[in-house]
């Protein structure tokens, strides 16, 4: 190898990771919007750009030709799609890694120096792909989240004499994706058999389904997340019990509230009582629509708003911007739980 081809080569690495950083840091900027990493991707290609400068002014440019490079034509266009931007960084992060292994092992020869530094950007790399993982993940959970439009929350008081599952059938019939088993007055156990119950059930396959404030009776119960109020354990505590995947919510009723559940990594927030209530005896003074859209201001955690909403008032919570709904009364409280889960989807959905 003489010090023409190498520097060729390191031209063409050089060129691969700083193009594959960028086309990631497009998506963490612009998709995920996350200032921090932003900035760490961008300190990453200055990285590159100084470690390069240990070689001779123009040295890389001049030994770059594209236009005779056999591998040019060799790789077939199998990369013809993206199914989306998880996969754009997924692809672009392995191609910077090698490019940058590659960077690493070829000016090794010319030169120690610039060879180390490789090394320690290719270990900041290996973490920075960690936390993309991380926020993607987390990006596509508050996107699923948001699809629910509708939280049906199954009272045990409401619910009377009413088989769970079979009312849980019905609004999952009706296109609602998620439900809340929430129970004040019951035993622990009755709890967990109930939830264990519905999540065995095989046509509730597709939808999620929450326990209130207990995580002890959420991992006992298989059930998919914990919904937990401003008294129940601390959502940090709660994550490290459960882990990324499970889901949890959070009941807040401030903007202050809101911004702590964003920085614990609560997973959706719950606002309420945005009207008067009658199934929460403690829910408090009405907070009215106008909150929804100054909490909406402050986080981006998806937004539920809960109390007192029901098909007279429903299009009202949607323009002022909440995710999504939940609903006790205004489903339990009919005859046809199916046509009121219907009937509220649809005026949910009706756009301004
Ligand atoms: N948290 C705030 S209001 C409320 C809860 C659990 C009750 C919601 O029930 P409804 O019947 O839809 O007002
Ligand atoms: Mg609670």
């Amino acid at each position: 190898m003489n010090h023409r081809q190498l520097y060729r080569i390191i031209d063409a690495n050089a060129n691969r990771a700083r193009e594959g950083l960028r086309v990631i840091e497009e998506v963490i900027r612009f998709v995920l919007e996350e200032p921090d990493l932003t900035a760490r991707l961008k300190g990453i290609r200055h990285d590159i750009t100084r470690a390069l400068r240990t070689f001779p002014n123009g040295a890389l440019l001049s030994a770059r030709n594209s236009e005779e490079d056999v591998g040019r034509w060799l790789y077939p266009e199998e990369e013809g799609r993206r199914t989306g931007y998880e996969e754009i960084v997924r692809v672009n992060m392995r191609r910077t890694e090698e490019a940058i292994r590659a960077l690493e092992e070829f000016s090794k020869v010319i030169d120690s120096k610039p060879g180390e530094n490789f090394k320690d950007i290719r270990f900041q790399l290996y973490s920075l792909e960690k936390e993309v993982g991380r926020k993607t993940a987390t990006g596509e959970k508050r996107k699923a989240i948001r699809d629910w439009r509708l939280y049906v929350i199954l009272d045990r008081d409401l619910l009377g004499n009413g088989d769970p599952a079979e009312i849980a059938k019905a609004v999952a019939s009706a296109g609602a994706k998620v439900i809340q088993w929430r129970d004040k007055e019951g035993s622990a156990r009755e709890a967990v058999k109930v939830v264990s119950r519905l999540k065995e059930d095989k046509a509730l396959q597709n939808i999620k389904i929450i326990i209130n404030d207990r995580v002890d009776l959420m991992l006992a119960s298989g059930a998919d997340g914990v919904h937990l109020g401003q008294e129940d354990l601390p959502i940090a505590e709660a994550r490290k019990l459960l882990g990324e995947e499970k889901i949890i919510g959070v009941s807040i009723h401030s903007v202050e509230e809101a911004i702590q559940a964003e920085k614990e990594r609560a997973d959706y927030i719950s606002l309420g009582p945005i009207f008067v209530t009658g199934t929460k005896k403690d829910a408090g003074a009405p907070l009215g629509v106008k909150k929804i859209s100054e909490v909406k201001r402050a986080v981006k955690l998806p937004l539920i708003a809960i109390g007192g909403i029901s098909e007279a008032n429903i299009r009202d919570v949607s323009r002022a911007g909440a995710d999504a709904v939940a609903v006790a009364s205004a489903i339990l409280k009919t005859e046809d739980t199916a046509k009121a889960t219907k009937d509220l989807l649809t005026k949910f959905e009706a756009g301004p």
